[in-house]
Order: structure tokens, then sequence, then C-alpha cells
């Protein structure tokens, strides 16, 4: 039985038999010249691959070292680019411009013999040409005359796991956490060399192994020999392990009085610890840290900034090659503050005054992984700080693990947004690429991007079988910013499911359509933040709690709904550059998405969709709830082209998502009815 457990790393056999039989002649053999942890892995991979798509178990040789190349047979050769033999297939720029862990593939011919080079500077790099090779495969391409020149546009490609150390994971909606601390050291479960080759074939060269809301427990020596042993276990994938720390650590776990990051002996207490850790982890990444936010200790109970703290650590872990990513998500709900606006109002004033091995690490939007926000406004604002954008996978704000929403949508519309930081084209993959200043050499960029991870121990992974999409998709964002969601969704379709373009294409729309459907259902045109207080599922518009009130977030009244961040409101345009201020603050030049995001509108106003605000708002709801409707019925024409288990048990998830979807309308509709007090569009009559 399918239960996804293979995520896209399925290698059907192959039934074209011209296919099957071509590439039976192209990988009869694999040459290599050098074992090593990760070409291992990657042979590994390859035999398995080969063997489950063809038929066939490659025999492997090894060459010597400074051998020219041998056109005796076709084969494959996994080979570094210090053999002269297989650099000379390679132009200079070629050869630079992959770096340390890019890589190329190139049929090469004499006479009637082909071969298919792996060639990279290094082993990590093999293993990711490996993974392209197997994809190509698995996508029915034809090997005989490849060309590829890849490499990966960030540094730091990270899952960041919310797991705590009891293995529950906050906001996972995917079972319990990977990690079973309990049985760590000793015990290396299949489980997590899986997730390594999973990441792996997507880039991912980083995790974050606990939760920013932080237990100093993880750093105690019981749980670094712990994670010592996940570190050794995911290093011939290229991942590197990362804890988050917790600010106060040096009180709690070290008995100081205080843990203010210019008091010395608290400096000396985390040299102390990042040299412990250095001695069971000798590839250790980082911290990621969470301060002063949310109740989370921080500099800020010392009266110190941000920078005071992350300098500080960031110091102890410089010696090391370690780096902090430090977050800029912080917030009161001070009444009557903006907190649209707060995050930027600390962090920018600190621009340039963050050590070289330190980056922010900004959610994508000013709020809260909200379906659809403006932009962040810190991604072009901070020109002299190394900015890394926070992705959420795990779908805490877009119906968990039940609702179909393929994010690479959502990733897709925020890197390619203009931030006019360097006037137009300054696109936020451009901030995150450091390529604002071209004069920066490239080995000084720092960059990255992290996604909280959407995995567990559920049989599948991510809960939902399209969840793995987004797991997927956040990798090839990662390696490439400026990817398109559409050619990924198609890649993780074949993949995942099948290569008939019965299923996949029509499938695809459904996929590609899905984010703005949930958009609809929840917070159609620049709603935010009216879900369910308490649980983040569900409809809540009326939500209050002491110091809360989701009213505060969508301002609905007599009058209006909306919240006015124009000069007249809270200005938080005053944020984005002055094109954008300008384009923000005029409800005419405003994206219709947003424009509850910036303005309040009167219900009886005509807005661009041509209607009044009120009915369309109320429309908005309707077609959401139509669209899943639709969603259903595509899926259920896909029947028999896929496996029957996940076929019904997507068939289950999208009736699940139907209900919720009117749920979320009618709670909507009539919560907001009680303010506008106007009748429903004579075609939204629809009951229940
Ligand atoms: O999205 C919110 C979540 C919290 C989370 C916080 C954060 C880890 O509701 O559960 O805490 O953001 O990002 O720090």
């Amino acid at each position: 039985a399918e239960n996804g457990y293979n995520l896209w790393l399925r290698y059907l056999p192959i039934e074209n038999v011209q296919l099957r039989q071509a590439y039976q002649r192209q990988l009869s053999s694999i040459a290599i010249y050098k074992h090593s942890p990760t070409i291992d892995a990657a042979l590994k991979e390859l035999i398995n691959g080969i063997n489950q798509m063809i038929g066939k178990v490659p025999n492997i040789s090894s060459i010597p070292g400074g051998a020219a190349i041998n056109f005796k047979t076709n084969r494959l050769v996994l080979a570094k680019l210090d053999q002269p033999a297989i650099a000379a297939q390679f132009s200079t720029v070629e050869r630079r411009q992959i770096g340390q862990e890019g890589y190329l593939i190139k049929t090469i011919r004499q006479n009637r013999v082909q071969q298919i080079l792996i060639a990279a500077n290094t082993d990590i790099g093999l293993l990711y040409g490996s993974f392209h090779l197997l994809k190509l495969m698995q996508t029915h391409q034809s090997l005989q005359a490849l060309n590829i020149q890849q490499w990966p546009r960030l540094k730091l490609r990270i899952l960041d796991h919310w797991d705590n150390l009891n293995g529950t994971v906050e906001r996972g909606y995917a079972g319990y956490s990977l990690w079973n601390w309990q049985t760590l050291p000793g015990i290396i479960q299949k489980r997590y060399i899986d997730y390594a080759r999973a990441n792996a074939s997507i880039g991912i060269n980083g995790a974050v192994l606990n939760n920013v809301n932080a237990s100093v427990k993880s750093l105690t020596r019981e749980y670094l020999i712990k994670t010592a042993a996940l570190a050794k276990a995911f290093k011939p994938y290229g991942i590197k392990v990362y804890l988050t720390a917790k600010f106060s650590a040096p009180k709690e776990l070290g008995h100081l009085k205080t843990a203010d990051p210019l008091d010395p002996a608290v400096i000396k207490w985390w040299q102390d610890k990042v040299k412990e850790i250095y001695h069971y982890i000798p590839n250790f990444g980082g911290f990621l840290v969470k301060a002063s936010s949310e109740g989370q200790p921080g500099p800020g109970d010392y009266g110190r900034t941000h920078a005071d703290g992350a300098n500080m650590m960031a110091a102890a872990l410089k010696p090391y090659g370690g780096i902090v990513m430090w977050r800029t998500f912080v917030y009161e709900n001070k009444k009557g503050a903006d907190r649209a606006k707060q995050g930027y109002e600390e962090f920018k004033p600190l621009d340039g005054k963050f050590a070289d091995n330190v980056l922010l690490q900004a959610k994508y939007g000013p709020i809260d992984f909200q379906p659809r926000e403006a932009f962040n406004p810190l991604f072009g604002a901070m020109p002299h700080t190394h900015m890394m954008m926070e992705f959420q996978i795990t779908q805490e704000y877009f119906g968990f693990a039940t609702h179909l929403v393929y994010l690479g949508s959502l990733f897709q519309e925020y890197l390619r947004k203009d931030t006019y930081q360097k006037g137009p084209g300054t696109t936020i993959a451009k901030v995150l690429e450091e390529r604002v200043n071209p004069e920066t050499a490239d080995s000084n960029r720092l960059t990255g991007i992290a996604g909280v991870a959407n995995i567990g121990t559920d049989v599948n992974w991510c809960g939902h079988p399209f969840g793995q999409a987004n797991w997927y998709a956040f990798g090839r964002f990662a390696w490439n910013p400026m990817s398109s969601a559409d050619s990924i969704a198609e890649d993780w379709l074949k993949m995942t499911f099948t290569n008939d373009p019965g299923f996949v294409n029509p499938i695809k729309k459904l996929m590609l359509g899905s984010r703005e459907v949930a958009v609809n259902y929840m917070t159609p045109l620049g709603l935010s933040h009216i879900m369910n207080f308490a649980t983040h599922y569900g409809p809540g518009p009326w939500s209050k709690f002491p110091g809360w009130d989701a009213r505060d977030y969508h301002h609905a009244d007599s009058v209006g709904i909306g919240l006015d961040r124009t000069a007249t409101g809270s200005d938080a345009v005053s944020q984005y550059a002055p094109a954008l201020a300008a384009k923000y603050s005029n409800l005419k030049t405003t994206p219709l998405n947003l424009i509850l995001w910036f303005h309040h509108i009167g219900w009886d106003q005509k807005i661009a969709t041509g209607e009044t605000m009120w009915n369309s708002l109320v429309h908005y709801y309707y077609k959401g709830v139509k669209q899943v409707a639709a969603m259903q019925q595509i899926w259920q024409s896909m029947k028999g082209k896929i496996d029957e288990d996940r076929f019904n048990y997507v068939t289950q998830l999208l009736k699940q998502q139907h209900l919720e979807a009117k749920w979320w309308r009618n709670g909507c509709v009539l919560y907001f009815q009680q303010y506008s007090k106007r009748p429903l569009p004579k075609d939204c009559k629809e009951p229940g």
C-alpha cells in the first residue's frame, strides 16, 4: 500500500520501453574516484534508485586518481573537479560559479560511447547532483545531451523545528517530534537518515532541532551528546545542526545572577558553553534566538539592545565558524499600537550594528505567517545587516494538516516582491541574496532562508499528502529564490504521484490556485489575524481576551472595515520605500488583495471589483467555498489515476476542507454583518 512515507523519493519502474532501454544503456555502470561518507550516500541512492526504476543494479568501479577519461564503455561518472581530466570538460567560469555546493552534469561522448558526468568542487555537490539525475529519471527526461549548471543562491537553507524535548511540536500537525531523545544517542533510527535524504535531495543544509520557545535543557551536556549523535548521522548529507539558545541560560544553567549580555561573567559563560558544544559537535552550525518576544527572556530585560545580545553570542561562536540567527518577531499588544509596525521600529535603528556572523531572521510579513500580509518592511530597510527570510511550512494559519494549500505560490509571491530599496527591481530575492550591493564579494555574503517545518512522526511525515509539496517547495525556493512555483509543483507531482499528464496538469492547476482559495474563505482582501485566538484554527473575528482583541486586526464598525495604515491612521506605510508608501496610501493604487490591510473602507464604497465593499467581501467568502467544491470535483475525476490509498485520503481531507471553508464563510460573514447591517447579495443565500 502507498502510505506516502517515501515522499518525492519514489523510484517507480519506468514503463516506457524506449526510455527504460535508453536508461539501461546509459546507467549500467557507475565510476567514482574516491569513497567518502557523502559519496557513499550518493552511490547508495543511485544504486537503489536506478535499480528500482530500470530493474538493474549498476556495477560500481573506481578510477585511479589522475587518470584520463576512459571511453571504453557507457557509464555515469561522479567526480570532483580537482581531477584534471574532469575539470577539462568544463569552463573556468562553470567550475567557479558552482561554488562549494553546486554541481555540473554533462553528457560527453567519444565515437559511440556516451558518459554522463556529475562533477563538483565538493562531495556534497556530487550528492546534490546525484539527486538531480534521479529527478530527471523520475520525471522521465532524456539524459542524451545534458548540460546542467546548478548552485544555491543562498548559503543557509534551514528547517526550523519547533520541537519540544518532551516530543510535542509547537504548531505541529503531523504527529510528534522526529527526535527520540530518550533513545538517543544510542539509537539512530532509519527515519533520521530518510529525513536527511529528503532534505539533501532538495538542498536543505541545516536543521534547528528545537523550539524557538526554548528549553535550556537542550544546552546541557546530556542533550548535547544526544544532539551530537544526530549531527553525526546528518553530516554525510550536508546537514548542519543548530540549536535554539534561551537567553536566560546563564542564570538557569550557570546559576549566575544575571544574563546581561554585557556582564563579563555572562560573556564567559557563553564562551565556555560554546566551547563545550563544539567539543561534542565539531560541525555545529550555531544558535537561533527568540529573545525579548512573547515572554521569552532577552537583552531587553537588562536594558540592552538586540544587537548587544546577538553580538555577545556571535563573538562566542565566531572562533568556531558558528553563526547567530536572531529573530525580529517582536511585538507588544499595546492598545492603539499597530503591531505591524513594531518589528521595524525596534530593528531598523540597529541596522549596521550587528556582527558579521549574525543574520536577522524576519518573517515574510510584519505580523505572523498570515494567509496574506503586506511584505515585512524590514526587507529593504536594512542594507547593512544580513537578512534572512522566515517562512512557515507548517500550516498554523492555513487549516493545519487538513486543508490543501500549496505554499509554493506564497513563497514565490514574497520572494518576488519589490522593496525598491535600490530603486525598482530590488526584489526580496535580491535582498536575501545580497545582490543589492554587487560590489560585495561572494564569499562575504552571509545569506539564508528558514522554514518552520511541517514534519512529524505521521507515517507520511506531513499529515496531509499535499503538505509534502510545501516541504519540497521550500527547499527548491531556498536553493533558488527565483524558482517558479509552477515548475516545482510539476516536478513534485510527477515524483510523488505519477507522470500521467491527465493527472499532473489538472492537479498542478489545482495546487497553484489553492492558496488563493484559502485566502478567499479565510481572510480575503487583506484581512488578517481573525482566526480563533487559542487554536489558530477556524474563524474568530470575535475573539477577545484580556490584552488582545481581534477587532484591533479588522476594525469593523458601523462605517466600514479594515485598518487605516496611511498617514491618517497608523502610518505603517511610511516604513516602505517612498514609491511604495505612495502606492499603498492611495486606495486606487493599493493592490486589491491588500486593501483592508492598508485602508478602512466604508461598507457602501465601490472598490475595484466594481461592487460595494460589503458585497465584495461576502462574494469572496462565497467564492472560496465554491472553489473548494470545484477542487473536490477535480479530485474525484482523478480516480484510478493514482493509488487508492492516497486518493481516498485526499478525498476525505477535501470534504473536511469544504465543511471548514463554510464554517469560515458563515462565521465571518455573519459576524461582519452585525456591523455592516446590510443584506447578503442576492446570489449568496445558500444556507449552512
Ligand atoms: O506564529 C506564532 C505562533 C507561536 C510561535 C510564534 C513565533 C514558536 O503562534 O506558537 O512560537 O509565532 O514565531 O515565535
